[in-house]
């Protein structure tokens, strides 16, 4: 009986080194062998570098203001410490279509006014007293507060007030720079003349009412700001005619109010509260989704591993890992995807 040895011909050896002649031929011509990659290509279910994580706001804050000392804004340009994914280390994202970071922003100092295809939108954290200036309309920022600054909208930030403000920044950025269609610009001057007062784009646009002659189509939001104020009445109404999802919570998604679609294009949020005692049910989809503490305290349970939280803590699940939320007190949770953009390509998912 012939016994295949390292030296004969049709030998696994053999083979190996054929093929890896032929890849080495083919690879001078800038071409590949896909049946060696397609299993990691094309795989049965998401497969993603990014982990699940939580940052302590009592971390945050401390680390922020010594940062502080280290640079002014005004070097900075905007002085924002990147929530990184443990998976993604020195990627400066914190899922892999998002980039998270937080910003400080002192009393007496100004962000100046740029402009970029990135959209942005800001969760405020704590402080009073700072401003956000977007297209032309500045508004005062507040704990919960939902500003959104949309692709290549016009922006500054500033604190005439006497504390240090903090908010989460979430960007779409790793996205634009997916398809590397990245654009940015400075203005000559430091801070854009605004002659819309606060609050202007949510009267004008979300009060039931349009200006007439508002476009009917519009893939962005016009609202600048979604005041906390606002919202968080929503949320108990909601709780008290327990229209409560059994994953989510009394949950509401921040709207364009042109045609109810997400306020970007490439990003979604959500406001939901938990009441005290809640105990979720399992949920996962293909939007890696951020969320911060808005109120109270609990742990959510994210593939396995439980995460506590309080007020202005961020954690980070990822794509389509399992989790459930467990709400100790009474919570407010604000999350935010990529969502849209997987809607709009036809590839978002879920399930439980
Ligand atoms: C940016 O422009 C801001 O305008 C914040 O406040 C964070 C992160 C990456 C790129 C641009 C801002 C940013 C950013």
């Amino acid at each position: 009986m012939a016994v295949a040895t390292a030296t004969q011909p049709g030998s696994k050896h053999n083979v190996q080194v054929a093929r890896q002649a032929y890849y080495d031929k083919i690879s001078k011509f800038h071409m590949a062998p896909l049946w060696e990659v397609l299993k990691d290509l094309v795989t049965p279910e998401p497969k993603t570098d990014c982990r699940p994580a939580l940052w302590k706001f009592s971390d945050v804050k401390r680390l922020m203001l010594e940062a502080g000392d280290v640079i002014s804004a005004e070097e900075a340009e905007r002085r924002v410490l990147v929530l990184e994914n443990p998976g993604e280390t020195g990627n400066a994202r914190i899922t892999h279509s998002l980039f998270a970071g937080i910003q400080l922003i002192l009393p007496g100092e100004i962000a100046d006014v740029h402009q970029h295809v990135s959209s942005a939108i800001r969760f405020v954290l704590e402080g009073e007293g700072a401003y956000t200036a977007v297209e032309g309309e500045k508004t005062m920022m507040s704990h919960g507060d939902f500003i959104i600054t949309a692709n290549w909208a016009p922006h500054d930030h500033g604190n005439p007030g006497k504390q240090p403000v903090m908010w989460l920044d979430v960007l779409d950025m790793p996205t634009v720079n997916h398809f590397q269609a990245s654009f940015a610009s400075h203005f000559d001057e430091k801070m854009q003349k605004t002659n819309h007062a606060d609050g202007d784009s949510f009267d004008r646009y979300a009060s039931g009412v349009l200006p007439d002659g508002a476009p009917a189509h519009l893939n962005r939001s016009p609202v600048i700001n979604y005041p906390y104020a606002k919202m968080r009445p929503i949320l108990e109404r909601l709780k008290k005619t327990g229209d409560i999802d059994k994953r989510h919570g009394a949950r509401v998604r921040y709207a364009n109010p042109i045609n109810g679609g997400p306020v970007l294009p490439t990003m979604g949020a959500h406001l939901a509260l938990l009441p005290k005692g809640f105990k979720g049910e399992p949920y996962r989809s293909t939007d890696g989704t951020i969320f911060a503490v808005a109120e109270g305290g609990g742990t959510t349970i994210i593939d396995g591993k439980p995460f506590e939280w309080g007020v202005n803590d961020v954690f980070v699940v990822p794509p389509w890992k399992r989790y459930f939320h467990n709400a100790a007190a009474e919570s407010v949770l604000f999350s935010i995807s990529d969502r849209p953009a997987q809607e709009a390509l036809g590839i978002w998912r879920e399930g439980n």
